[in-house]
């Protein structure tokens, strides 16, 4: 043990930055085409750990998180292919490898563990990986298709100990054209998303924004539902707030082709996405009426409890789910599923009116109502299990502390935790110990966010505590527990645990939607935790629920935006094994995936003068028809303006009330100024569901552009423009009460000589730049 400490105190051997060469595109002899690219390792080190082994690490390389093998740094690498192919292969082009010694003692990634008792902990006995890069598969938002590539920097020998560092690899990456047709590409769907070729994809798949349709927004439902008030009433909401809402029933994708129902649906959507501009969808039925898809996580056994229904299969429509043809869907390694979704999906899995109806109407009071408490989070958290001498083994504590630290509080969130009392007790702090009666007095008193991590079964979510010589589960929140919440301030929750979404049976997800929550992320079936779990890095479902929160709080996502969003990530980052297939496929969403910890109906107001005035939607996240923008000022508006550099007709884009014909102008969006013409005093209010995120970007062109302030909040003008201060931004603000009627800040110019202090809400400004740039108030 002590030779082998020794023997690893090198460190930071290897300087190179991880950079990627700019794709090359070269015809090969198969004629197909591919991507070469080259990968760097970057500086590593081996740390020695308590029992005797080492650890690797390198920096900006993760873990790749195999159950039992050893802790190999790996490198995930997105790469976007051309619009209509596919992956065919990796090839090492040219490779520099050096040895690093035998006798390598290498720590272990942790045994993945379920609530039925299995654990998956493998034993690596063959050299790995077999190549340093590695095709994980090929994927696509819409159009967009990426490649997803492994790289591997460290091979190890398990029979010797080896290990041989591979400093630096290229790649080609072999792509063909892809059978049947793809959908249409939106402009920035490739935006969000990791790629290594960022410049080629934009190349191939063009860059926003541009006027689009309003956001589709899709409800399945039965036929008896889709006529009920409830329904008629929810959808006339969702279009007052510039949604297009569309309907569908059974009759709708019965024709289309498909061996069951699941699979009708999903060609219908796949049918439907294009031309409705599809982005949320909303089942509104149990399993019985719209069904969920029961997909097949684990390859080699289609039984026990592997089997587990699932609404992903409507989220992703590019994704070929029985790759091999054998009628077991989302099978891991033989089948394609696609977790880097096209639509956002909730389900009410109810069928009667007079239980959605409730629902739906607490919904639409959530989305256009807010409150301080909305931004308050409670973190339940459990002890998961003991070691056999009664030490915790895995405190389910980390989780709340890791969301906590990482991006509540900084997002402005106040905590409130609930962690483990019985002995031995949990070392991290905390307000009160985690019980049945604390959980829900506490409760009781509205949370925007709750979140736990316990044991679970369609019933309630569990402690397990230990009695002195064995472990044992009592719970801390059941169904028949709820009666207590307060449902006029419902939560976003995600029930980190197995089972309580469980189909077929009245469980505690469902029974929630009822009280206590307006959306809820539960398990159909059981899902799979890594021991001793202490960050956020360690994978498996606690991993998924991090996220979750991360995006809902941190990037103020909807509902139904932060758990595709957190999928994509837990797919790209977190998948190594077959009981993480089995997370993805279960964590559902229960409830309308278009509400968020904010309100969806942010109301902007502003007051108007006789004349002409500067504004922005600076609440608007989805374009909306120019008459729809401006409805509150109907009859008191002429005309308005909006300015494009680029525009193919000159850059003027004009609109005329009650002139649809002749308009240049359609739509407007949160991101462009617009000069509209009032006849007398009025306030323009407009309410939008489709806030901005709180990190929206313009792209500016070099010279002027007329253009939004997309905060709800106002600014500092030098702090707003920082991330363009390189492209010498010149800022014009019309302001009628200033001499020359405006009020102006140049960057270059010093303090006393600008009159602009401050980006208003509301407010269209002039900015001209120096290059094309992308601004980040
Ligand atoms: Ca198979
Ligand atoms: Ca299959
Ligand atoms: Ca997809």
């Amino acid at each position: 043990m002590r030779v082998l400490i020794r023997a690893v105190s090198l460190v930071s051997v290897v300087a190179l930055a991880l950079t990627l060469a700019a794709p090359v595109f070269a015809q090969d002899a198969a004629g197909g085409s591919s991507v070469s690219l080259t990968l760097d390792s970057a500086p590593y080190q081996a740390l020695p750990e308590a029992d005797g082994t080492v650890r690797l690490a390198m920096d900006g390389f993760q873990t790749a998180l195999i159950p039992g093998y050893p802790v190999l740094p790996v490198r995930v690498v997105d790469v976007a292919l051309p619009p209509g192919t596919r992956a065919l292969s990796v090839v090492v082009q040219e490779a520099q490898s050096e040895p690093l010694g035998e006798n390598w003692n290498l720590s272990r990634v942790p045994p993945q563990v379920s609530d039925d008792g299995r654990i998956a902990q493998l034993e690596l006995t063959q050299p790995f990986p077999d190549a340093p890069v590695v095709l994980e598969g090929t994927h696509a938002v819409g159009g967009v298709v990426f490649a997803r590539l492994h790289f591997f920097p460290f091979r190890y020998d398990p029979r010797t100990g080896a290990l041989t560092l591979t400093r630096r690899v290229t790649v080609s990456v072999r792509y063909t054209r892809a059978s049947g047709p793809a959908l249409p590409t939106r402009r920035g769907d490739w935006e969000s998303l990791p790629l290594a070729n960022a410049d080629q994809a934009r190349e191939w798949y063009g860059d926003g924004p541009e006027a689009q349709a309003a956001q589709g927004y899709l409800i399945l439902t039965s036929a008896t539902l889709a006529a009920s008030q409830a329904v008629q009433n929810f959808a006339a909401h969702k279009a007052s707030l510039g949604f297009a809402v569309y309907i569908a029933t059974p009759s709708d994708w019965s024709g289309f082709p498909g061996a069951e129902s699941a699979d009708k649906i999903r060609n219908f959507l796949i049918n439907r996405y294009g031309p409705w501009n599809l982005r949320y969808l909303l089942i509104i039925g149990s399993a019985s009426t719209v069904p969920m898809k029961t997909t097949y996580p684990s390859p080699t056994d289609h039984g026990g409890n592997w089997p587990t229904p699932t609404d992903a299969y409507y989220a992703d429509l590019t994704g070929n789910w029985d790759a091999d043809g054998d009628g077991y869907f989302g099978e891991r390694g033989e089948d394609a599923p696609d977790f880097a979704a096209e639509l956002w999906v909730g389900r009410i899995p109810f069928d009667s009116e007079s239980v959605v109806g409730p629902i739906l109407q607490k919904t639409m009071t959530y989305a256009t109502t807010d409150g301080d408490w909305r931004r308050k989070a409670l973190l339940a958290m459990a002890i998961q299990g003991y070691t056999s001498s009664g030490a915790i083994q895995t405190d389910g504590g980390y989780l709340g502390e890791e969301m906590r630290n990482r991006y509540l509080t900084a997002a402005g969130f106040t905590t409130y935790r609930l962690y483990e009392e019985n002995p031995p007790a949990t070392s991290l702090p905390h307000e009160r110990a985690l019980t049945l009666s604390n959980m829900t007095s506490t409760w009781a008193g509205g949370y925007g966010l709750v979140t736990w991590w316990g044991h679970g079964n369609a019933y309630g979510a569990y402690r397990r505590l230990w009695n002195g010589s064995s472990a044992y589960d009592t719970p801390f929140i059941t169904y028949d527990n709820l009666s207590g919440l307060d449902d006029s301030k419902p939560s976003i929750v995600f029930q980190n645990s197995c089972l309580n979404a469980q189909v077929g049976y009245v469980n505690l997800a469902s029974e929630l939607l009822k009280r206590g929550a307006v959306a809820t992320v539960a398990g159909t079936t059981l899902t799979w935790y890594y021991l001793y779990w202490d960050s956020y890095s360690d994978g498996g479902n606690a991993t998924m629920a991090y996220l979750f929160g991360q995006n809902l709080a941190g990037d103020r996502d909807t509902a139904g935006a932060a758990l595709a969003d957190a999928k994509a990530t837990y797919a790209q980052s977190y998948v190594w094994f077959t009981g993480d297939v089995q997370n993805l496929m279960a964590m559902t969403l229960h409830g309308d995936p278009s509400v968020g910890l904010w309100p969806s109906g942010v109301t902007l107001e502003k007051p108007l003068s006789p004349g002409w005035n500067l504004i922005s939607f600076s609440n608007l996240g989805t374009a909306v028809p120019v008459a729809d923008a401006f409805a509150s000022i109907d009859g008191s508006y002429t005309q308005v303006y909006a300015y494009d550099a680029q525009a193919p007709g000159g850059p003027w884009l004009h609109y005329v009330p009650g002139n649809p014909s002749g308009n240049t102008l359609t739509m407007v969006d949160g991101l462009h100024g617009y000069w509209v013409e009032v006849t007398s005093a009025c306030t323009l209010r407009f309410t939008s569901t489709t806030a901005p995120s709180s990190a929206a970007s313009i792209p500016l062109r070099a010279g002027w552009n007329l253009v939004a302030f997309p905060r709800m909040s106002p600014k500092p003008v030098g702090e707003a423009l920082s991330s363009i201060a390189a492209q010498s931004p010149l800022v014009f603000a019309a302001d009628a009460g200033s001499p020359n009627g405006w009020l102006r800040y140049n960057s270059a110019a010093p303090a006393w000589a600008n009159t602009l202090a401050t980006l208003q809400p509301g407010a269209g400004y002039w900015i001209k730049v120096s290059a094309d740039t992308l601004w980040t108030p």
